[in-house]
């Protein structure tokens, strides 16, 4: 992303003079999907899009002017008021700014104009690197960086929760913040230990097709899924009074067969794929250690057919992708993200590449009068001050 465009707008659209610069990335996530709010674990790397934004304190009490360069947007707001704005996009920075002043930072008002080169509604989560940007950027123009990284994440997470009608685990905004250029995180959404595993698969190349079908987490079935997993977790816990059952992490699949005619065939389904899901990321994480990339590639398809079957988050397209991939032999491809569009990951051997690619836009353009497009996986560095 350019510093120099991003300041140019920043100096034109308010008073001439510059500010700090802050940037934060959007992510991918190798496998673990949905099982972050079920206490589970996940494996993500911060990529090399994001959002830049240019920030400065203006003087006065609690008035945010925000611009969007993209949406050429320009909104004015007092976030003390009670309501905050009406634009999505600006709700994100009312809902951080709050967050953060919930956290001790002491937040006035402030200038910001910012701008981004990760795809909008790709599943590669532009919402949680705008929550992580501007929260550096808060943290460092009021806070002295004395926030630490984990409650900056939670900070973004509870700006989903409380201001944009998301209920999304923590994945997203932990990779955007703890990100480091070359290695995937493992993260036990439970306990929140990880521990980072460097990723250069010698041979492969990790390549996202965007199915171009805009996913939108706020008001989808996201939530509901969530509540499917819940549910799950309430009846097994009535059924063990001596246990503690938090989340799915915490039962059994002889549970959940004990719970199946109470809950119902659909929730039994989303809680059927979690636990299953669980399991894979592990069966990964030793599969990376001992090199064995065709496991890795074997338990990515696992995963697409259970969000596509059990999970239902996947759609017509997304699921055409994951079968041309098949038909040319690429090692793994998933639904990569919440789903309901967006992208899937492919793990593809360096020679099929080319032919992969070259394959799919044309059936995909084929089928659907338009190309999946193509982004090739940059491992990157995590939210910093850029200047
Ligand atoms: C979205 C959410 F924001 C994450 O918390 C996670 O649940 C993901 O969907 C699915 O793995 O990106």
């Amino acid at each position: 992303m350019d510093i120099e465009f991003v300041r140019s707008r920043f100096i034109k659209h308010f008073d001439g003079k510059t500010g700090n610069i802050y940037a934060s990335p959007g992510r991918i996530n190798l496998i673990g999907e949905h099982t972050d709010y079920n206490g589970g674990f996940v494996f993500p790397g911060a990529v090399d899009k994001g959002i830049m934004a240019e920030m400065r304190p203006n003087g006065t009490e609690s008035t945010i002017r925000a611009y969007s360069i993209d949406l050429k947007d320009r909104v004015d707001f007092d976030f003390h008021d009670g309501q905050g704005p009406r634009a999505s996009w600006a709700r994100y920075i009312y809902g951080i700014t709050l967050e953060m002043e919930k956290l001790g930072v002491p937040v006035k008002g402030f200038n910001i104009a910012f701008a981004g080169d990760v795809p909008l509604g790709a599943g590669m989560s532009s919402s949680a690197a705008m929550e992580s940007c501007f929260a550096c950027g808060l943290n460092d123009l009021f806070g002295d960086n004395k926030v630490s990284k984990w409650d900056m994440v939670l900070a973004g997470q509870a700006t989903e929760h409380n201001y944009c009608g998301v209920n999304c685990g923590i994945m997203d905004q932990f990779a955007s913040v703890f990100g480091q250029a070359g290695k995937l995180m493992r993260l036990d959404c439970r306990s929140r230990e990880f521990e980072y595993f460097p990723f250069d698969p010698k041979g492969y190349k990790l390549v996202l097709l965007n199915s171009c079908v805009k996913h939108e987490l706020a008001g989808s079935p996201y939530n509901d899924r969530r509540n499917s997993c819940e549910n799950v977790v309430k009846h097994i816990a009535a059924k063990h009074p001596e246990g503690t059952f938090e989340t799915l992490r915490d039962c059994t699949w002889e549970q959940l067969e004990e719970v199946r005619a109470e809950v119902g065939e659909e929730d039994y389904k989303r809680a059927h794929f979690v636990l299953g899901e669980k399991d894979r990321v592990l069966a990964v994480c030793d599969a990376l250690v001992a090199g064995d990339y065709e496991t890795v590639g074997k338990k990515m398809y696992e995963t697409h057919e259970g969000l596509s079957k059990e999970y239902e988050v996947s759609c017509e397209e997304l699921d055409f992708l994951n079968d041309i991939a098949k038909e040319c032999g690429v090692t793994g491809s998933r639904i990569m993200g919440g789903g309901f569009g967006g992208c899937t990951i492919n793990l593809v051997k360096d020679e099929m590449y080319e032919p992969f690619i070259k394959t799919a836009c044309q059936k995909y353009y084929e089928k659907y009068g338009k190309a999946p497009k193509v982004y090739d996986v940059v491992i990157s560095d995590g939210s910093r001050k850029i200047c």
